[in-house]
């Protein structure tokens, strides 16, 4: 950026900006959420197609854990935190935690 110094010269101006940190919202399994909840959740909290929140809800099925979506840290808090109000509702146990990359 060109701007006036003490001197009048036009000089650059070198401005650092930070990448923000980004946080994966991963989902836990559980014997007990349906999968269909699971894969409404998916869909409707971080907008995956119908194939791809099935996929996703299956891995967390059979590894324990997946990644939901990656996120600045204030959306990643909002939507785990959607994710288990959401559960609570209807009364399921499932879990998100929020994990820095
Ligand atoms: N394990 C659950 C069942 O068999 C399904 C499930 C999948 C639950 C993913 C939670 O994050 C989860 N009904």
């Amino acid at each position: 950026m060109a701007i006036n110094n003490e001197n009048n010269l036009l000089t650059k101006e070198k401005i650092k900006l930070e990448k923000p940190s980004m946080y994966a919202v991963i989902m836990l399994n559980d014997d007990y959420t349906p999968m269909e909840f699971v894969i409404y959740v998916l869909q409707s909290v971080f907008k995956k197609n119908y194939e791809d929140a099935k996929s996703i809800m299956l891995t967390i099925h059979n590894e324990g854990k997946g990644i939901c979506g990656v996120f600045p840290l204030d959306i990643a808090e909002t939507k785990a935190n959607q994710v288990v109000e959401f559960a609570r509702i209807n009364q399921h146990p499932l879990e998100c935690k929020v994990q820095k990359q």
